[in-house]
């Protein structure tokens, strides 16, 4: 095989596989949804998405590069803003990149013996050392998005799992007849009221977790509505800290304490509905429309009830 055919080979297998180290960068993003893609793995730091804006600027660099032209990034353009976090734009980012990657291996095979040796414009080294350094910098940031993918994919699940805790609450606790807040089961069982307050003081638990600062308090103000406003508030409190970085106490250990405890507890004020004769309406919570991110008062609507 050529040294060009060789070196574009290797290319491709760092962007698509099967390569040597472990997942190529494409196998690295199977799986990555575009609010995980998009998450900071802290404040400032590069998540998933802009590292692949950032592989992709430097193929284009060293396209530039070989074609004779002297290439500077700037810090924007060394590491690109992401913009609108959509979905939509999540797969075009990654289309646009195997298609600059297919670019990059096509022109690596068009390189004769001569072009390798050229020295790079305004470089002391030559288009090979470019291009194999151009190899090693895919496979780098490939380690990086798989590390962020591990550490990341907790905290994606973590959120999700609270936009359900919230979905499920809502259901839960809309709807309830005046009577319903101090319901009891039996004499010495918890009132729903108290049972909400609970809830929200686990979810108040949890952003302490989460920022790292432990502390747990217990409030409950009395009324009902005050406690249910305070649910929605805590919850998208604890999404907003959520989605911006990487929580200080590990994100699966605030889903088996807070977390898990709000769910069951939520189930608890769902059974005293209907032993308050005042059920919700059962539904097939895997088709509901829970959105990562969606965490207040606005949830949508169920989309598959049952009595
Ligand atoms: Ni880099």
């Amino acid at each position: 095989m050529s040294e060009s055919n060789w070196l574009a080979d290797q290319f491709l297998r760092s962007v698509e596989g099967e390569a040597w180290h472990g997942p190529s960068l494409m196998e690295a993003l199977n799986g990555v949804s575009h609010t995980l893609a998009a998450a900071s793995p802290g404040a400032g730091k590069h998540g998933i998405w802009q590292q692949l804006l950032h592989v992709e600027a430097w193929m284009n660099a060293a396209l530039r590069r070989t074609a004779g032209e002297a290439v500077e990034l700037d810090p924007a353009q060394d590491w690109p803003a992401i913009g609108d976090a959509t979905a939509e734009r999540w797969t075009a980012a990654q289309t646009e990149f195997r298609a600059k990657a297919v670019e990059c291996a096509e022109r690596m095979r068009s390189l004769t013996e001569e072009d390798f040796s050229l020295v790079v414009s305004g470089r002391e080294y030559n288009v090979r050392f470019l291009l194999y350094g151009l190899v090693q910098h895919t496979a780098y940031h490939t380690g990086q998005i798989a590390l962020l993918k591990a550490l990341d994919g907790k905290r994606d699940l973590l959120r999700h799992s609270l936009a359900t805790l919230v979905y499920r609450g809502k259901k839960a606790i809309t709807g309830a007849p005046d009577s319903f807040p101090t319901f009891q089961a039996g004499e010495s069982s918890r009132t729903p009221l108290q049972i909400l307050a609970h809830v929200d003081d686990l979810l108040d638990w949890a952003l302490t977790l989460a920022e790292g600062q432990q502390a747990w308090r217990e409030l409950n103000s009395g009324d009902w509505e005050a406690e249910s406003a305070r649910f929605f508030a805590g919850a998208e409190a604890l999404e907003t800290r959520l989605a911006a970085a990487a929580t200080a106490y590990p994100a699966e250990k605030i889903y088996q304490g807070p977390i898990a405890d709000a769910t069951q507890h939520i189930g608890q004020i769902t059974y005293l509905r209907r032993l308050a004769g005042a059920p919700i309406r059962g539904e097939n919570y895997a088709k509901a429309a829970i959105e990562t991110g969606r965490a207040g008062k606005d949830q949508a609507a169920p989309k598959r009830e049952f009595d």
